[in-house]
């Protein structure tokens, strides 16, 4: 061998060696505390899904079904599962859930399991599986398909049984089976009540902590597919937010203890304290991050008279700063119309949203920076340095030293730039490890403080008031119970945004000559103030509220407000509507149920077969969610 062959050969094994003592002399961090699975990891880095929720409510104009709806009714003529999923991926959404069946029962695939399915409907001549045809253009698009498949069932005359659990979990395993893989399963809380029952048309109601046995369905389910993940109060491995309003608290931990609202029993699904899925628990039991489901719509099913009232790109971007950016996911309803389609505004507005966010994160203004640590790990830059921070890679760090738990970073750009979103990720492979931290910028000879969060965890958005122009900037661990491994530090600038959070608003009739009659102390409920409400003083049921519009007036529709601050004791959910023209004669208009008016406490709007002329109506109160006083923040007229 000559000696330059030699002496290359030589300084290379040296090398080589060096690296692998290198490697094996410093040890990663220990991890902390839960850790997530591959597929939790997984849904984590695309985190933004869609709901599709189409049914036989569609076409009832209804949020609930009661479950005596006929399957005739279920007639999507145009039903066009690609411009469906089409329009969702404009979005920038990365996987759709299907409600496959609702409360109501009705199966949008040919179940075995009950005769309430899509075969016994004019869809496709009673051949079609509606299930099928998304699916299939979930894969044509590279979208991922998941289930979502009521436990609450009220058409079945075997809810309230075993039988029922039995016909339930063959639904799940039809669902798993035939449908390719699964990425999640949607597990709904709301369960028991009152329904048509197989024509007992009573109310029922079950043990929601062991009428399922919950661990068995998560046993069957990971049995047909390993890499489901299931969503549920209480996981398995996704949580409610605790919320339909579209944000996650601040901070949102990813990990959480579920606790349950019913002393002495087990929390489960239906029986969660939803207070404390907003926050998770710090260093709770299980890895179990947020799920953010709310509807670009008020409701959750297409209604007609809705169409005017469609989440804008600028509010699904501000709601993508309160779930995302909190480290939850966001899972955004979008329902198909009568005709079987993404309805036109919904649609333009979706794809609108998609191009700010394309817009917005292609371009990382932190990429040339020089960052300067005041601790890496064993100092070895080569494993632990901080030019993982701009690799783009979630799980290559930077990491500190077992007893460095609040080190700082100087980032230097290359020139001044401006921007108003900060990004930050840890490797959660090693767990959720920073409590806090804050973020500086170098102005005027000196640190200034610009911004701050708590919980970091897999992603991390911190949306700054006003665009910002800096050069330098310092990051400071403020709080951390171990040491570091942060793995992103973004920076970018979001577009010029539209101010509009709502398409159009339908106008109500001016209510500065309304009166409640017979009660005193009920000018809350026609205030035009949301915030304000009437609370009656009595439980006893049914309760009349008159109202007198001052003279005669042409209405479409009713809409009643809940109240507003958060809590949802006596939310009415059954009554009749009646007007009148002269206080003696009254007509009946409407009457029903507001379907899930605790968990989603928004405008109720209540249309009316054909416009009325009156001057007086009455609002009929037959029962509230809980038996308590009947509240009221707003009763309106169109
Ligand atoms: C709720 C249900 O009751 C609603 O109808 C909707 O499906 C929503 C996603 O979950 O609890």
């Amino acid at each position: 061998m000559n000696k330059r062959i030699f002496f290359i050969t030589a300084s290379f094994l040296f090398l080589l060696f060096s690296t692998g003592l290198t490697a094996q002399k410093i040890p990663p961090p220990k991890p902390y505390g839960a850790l997530p699975n591959q597929d939790q990891l997984n849904w984590q880095e695309n985190n933004i899904y869609a709901f599709v929720h189409f049914g036989l409510n569609t076409f009832t104009n209804k949020e609930w079904g009661y479950g005596d709806e006929d399957p005739s009714l279920f007639d999507p003529k145009d039903f066009d599962a690609d411009q469906i999923v089409r329009s969702i991926k404009q979005g920038g959404f990365k996987g759709i859930i299907l409600t496959c069946k609702h409360h109501d029962g009705f199966c949008l695939w040919p179940t075995k399991t009950t005769e309430h399915n899509i075969t016994k409907s004019p869809f496709r001549n009673g051949k079609g599986d509606l299930v099928k045809e998304v699916e299939q253009a979930c894969r044509k698009y590279g979208m991922k398909f998941g289930v979502y498949v009521s436990p609450w069932d009220r058409n079945s005359a075997k809810y309230g049984t075993q039988a029922y659990v039995k016909m339930y979990r063959a639904q799940i395993a039809e669902l798993l089976t035939n449908y390719g893989p699964v990425f999640e399963v949607w597990h709904d809380g709301a369960n028991g009540g009152d329904g048509y029952y197989g024509g007992a048309r009573e109310t029922r109601n079950i043990d929601r902590t062991t009428y399922y046995n919950w661990p068995s369905i998560w046993a069957l389910e990971k049995k047909i597919q390993p890499h489901a993940l299931i969503f549920g109060d209480i996981g398995a491995d996704l949580r409610w937010v605790g919320d339909e309003q579209g944000y996650a608290g601040d901070p949102c931990w990813q990990t959480f203890t579920p606790v349950s609202r019913i002393p002495g029993k087990q929390p489960s699904n239906g029986t969660i304290n939803s207070k404390f899925s907003i926050n998770g628990t710090r260093d709770g039991k299980y890895w179990m991050p947020a799920e953010v489901d709310f509807s670009i719509r008020p409701g959750w099913f297409w209604h007609k008279d809705q169409n005017d009232n469609v989440r804008s790109a600028t509010d699904l971007w501000n709601h993508y700063f309160l779930s995302v950016g909190r480290g939850a996911s966001m899972l955004l309803n979008i329902p198909p119309d009568t005709d079987g389609k993404i309805f036109s505004t919904d649609s333009i507005n979706l794809k609108e949203f998609g191009d700010i966010l394309r817009q917005t994160f292609s371009h990382n203004l932190a990429k040339g920076a020089k960052i300067m640590a005041s601790n890496v790990r064993g100092n070895d830059q080569k494993h632990y340095g901080t030019k993982f921070l701009l690799d783009d890679n979630q799980f290559s760090y930077w990491a500190t030293d077992d007893d460095i738990h609040t080190p700082q970073l100087i980032i230097t750009l290359p020139e001044a730039r401006t921007f108003d979103i900060i990004r930050l990720k840890e490797n959660t492979k090693l767990g959720q490890r920073i409590d806090s931290l804050a973020i500086d910028i170098w102005g005027n000879n000196q640190w200034q403080y610009l911004a701050g969060a708590s919980s970091i965890g897999s992603n991390r958005l911190i949306r700054l008031d006003k665009k910002i122009t800096a050069k330098k900037l310092r990051l400071r661990i403020v709080k951390s119970p171990v040491n570091i491994a942060l793995s992103d530090f973004a920076l970018f600038a979001q577009p010029a945004l539209n101010e509009e959070t709502r398409t159009n608003s339908t106008k109500s009739i001016d209510k500065s000559n309304w009166q409640v009659l017979h009660i005193n102390n009920a000018g809350a409920l026609i205030d035009n103030n949301t915030k304000t409400f009437w609370q009656s003083n009595s439980t006893k049921f049914p309760q009349e509220i008159i109202v007198d519009m001052g003279k005669d007036k042409t209405i479409n529709a009713f809409t009643y407000l809940p109240r507003q601050d958060g809590s949802s004791a006596g939310n009415i959910d059954q009554y009749e509507l009646y007007v009148s023209r002269d206080k003696q004669h009254w007509q009946k208009v409407a009457g029903g149920e507001f379907g899930n008016i605790q968990s989603n406490p928004i405008l109720q709007n209540i249309p009316l077969d054909n416009p009325v002329k009156a001057r007086y109506f009455s609002l009929k109160i037959l029962h509230t969610i809980d038996g308590n006083k009947p509240n009221i923040a707003e009763l309106s007229a169109r």
